[in-house]
């Protein structure tokens, strides 16, 4: 029977490995029930889908007797701690190599053993920071991710489910203290009350949904396009991890993601999660971001995407002009009302000539961007 150490022997070095049993996990069926009920789900399916499923491992695995837990890190040579980023470390790239390397050792180890093993991330039928928890690689933060003490909260979680009978590993007693930097960090507050995320308002949620953008968050979308880091950035016990790193990598522009063919954008982030891998949610989120951190000179993209065949890019377009502002944008939102018969788009466009006679005084002088980064120029 394989011990934790001949698991922990086959993967890379500082991957976490924990074991734990198929026992259910009622508090969690009932904290997702109650997120559900109160509407702090922000509409994600996921493991909030089926809870009664998600929170009881053997109803999906009736054959297997043990999961084995890993939490690996994933920061990258780039990832400085300051350096205006667009897209989330985890969606950068593919960050989940290092997750399914140490996934297939493990089934490669189990299985040579003779036993059933099957490799699970991110997966409806599993709720992985309960696995994480309860097998003691990790520990529960009030920003809702689960901890190591080497890379606070910069890992991601695998599991194998098996039928060997292996021995458990213990939760960690640990916890975040008196500490509490994660909450007033998040941008929109979705961080309601210690370890309770309203997903409707996370950043991370709403640039994965359909639909438009809600005005309220356009501003705080930042220069994101894809994630948020920015309670992970905040969370001292992952510093050291952070602190490592290098020099700040290059990022994706919102003008790069609006000058590319849908087939390009596809397959370029095809490891996103895009509602029904429809490019037009990326294209969305572009908008916003140009909107905060873009200048006048951007304004020849955006009055393109004023014609476009597409309701959804023509009503965040205009709300892009109208936060850039200045004479020039107010006569792009003149010309586009007139040519403009969806009454969404039209609603939109006159809130942003609205908002471009409130704006600046000289009005072709170049906006600011608001995160401080001049990268996107
Ligand atoms: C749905 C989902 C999301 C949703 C909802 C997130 C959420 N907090 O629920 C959205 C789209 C917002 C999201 C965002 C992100 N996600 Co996500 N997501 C998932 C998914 C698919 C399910 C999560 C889930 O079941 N949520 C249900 C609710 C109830 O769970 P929860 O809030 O995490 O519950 C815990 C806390 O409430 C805590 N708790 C309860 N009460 C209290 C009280 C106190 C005092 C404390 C301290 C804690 C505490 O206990 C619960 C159980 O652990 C998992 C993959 C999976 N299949 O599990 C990945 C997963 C959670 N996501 C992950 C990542 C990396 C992210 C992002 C960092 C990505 C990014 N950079 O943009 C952000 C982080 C945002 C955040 N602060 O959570 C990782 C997290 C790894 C980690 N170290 O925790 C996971 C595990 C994927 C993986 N395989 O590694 N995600
Ligand atoms: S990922 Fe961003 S928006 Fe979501 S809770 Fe963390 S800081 Fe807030
Ligand atoms: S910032 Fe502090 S309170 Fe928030 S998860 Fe990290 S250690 Fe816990």
């Amino acid at each position: 029977m394989p011990t934790l150490s001949d698991l922990e022997a086959v993967v890379d070095d500082g991957v976490r490995v924990g074991i734990t049993d198929l026992a259910p996990f009622p508090v969690e069926q009932d904290l997702i029930t109650r997120r559900v009920a109160d509407g702090l789900s922000g509409g994600l399916a996921f493991t909030y889908a089926s809870p009664d499923v998600s929170t009881s491992p053997a109803r999906s695995f009736p054959w297997a007797k043990s999961i084995v837990v890993v939490a690996v890190p994933y920061l990258a040579d780039g990832d400085a701690v300051v350096d205006g980023r667009t897209v989330a470390r985890f969606a950068d790239g593919d960050r989940y190599a290092g997750v399914r390397r140490a996934l297939a050792a493990i089934v490669g180890a189990l299985g040579g053993d003779g036993f059933r093993a099957e490799a699970v991330f991110d997966d409806d039928r599993l709720v992985d920071r309960a696995v994480a928890v309860r097998s003691g690689v990790a520990w529960n933060g009030k920003s809702t991710m689960v901890l190591t003490p080497a890379h606070g909260p910069w890992i991601l979680i695998g599991s194998v489910l098996t039928d060997a009978p292996l021995e458990r590993t213990r939760a960690m007693v640990r916890s975040c203290g008196t500490c509490t930097a994660c909450i007033p960090a998040c941008p929109t507050g979705a961080i309601v009350s210690p370890g309770v995320l309203d997903a409707s308002r996370c950043l991370a949620a709403v640039l994965q949904r359909p639909g438009e953008i809600p005005s309220e968050l356009r501003d705080a979308v930042g220069s994101r396009i894809y994630g948020c880091d920015d309670c992970l950035v905040a969370c001292p016990p992952g510093d050291h991890a952070l602190m490592r790193i290098g020099d700040p990598s290059e990022q994706l522009t919102p003008i790069e993601v609006l000058g590319m063919p849908d087939r390009e954008i596809d397959a370029a982030f095809e490891h996103w999660y895009v509602p029904k891998r429809n490019m037009r949610f990326v294209r969305r989120n572009a908008l916003v971001v140009l909107g905060n951190v873009g200048t006048v000179a951007d304004l020849g993209v955006l009055a393109g995407y004023l014609g476009h065949p597409d309701s959804l890019l023509r009503a965040h377009a205009a709300w892009a002009v109208g936060t850039i502002g200045g004479s020039t944008a107010l006569r792009v939102l003149e010309a586009a009302l007139l040519h403009e018969n969806d009454p969404t788009v039209v609603t939109e466009i006159i809130s942003a000539i609205a908002a471009t006679s409130a704006a600046p005084v000289y009005a072709d002088a170049p906006k600011e961007p608001t995160n401080g980064s001049t990268e996107l120029e």
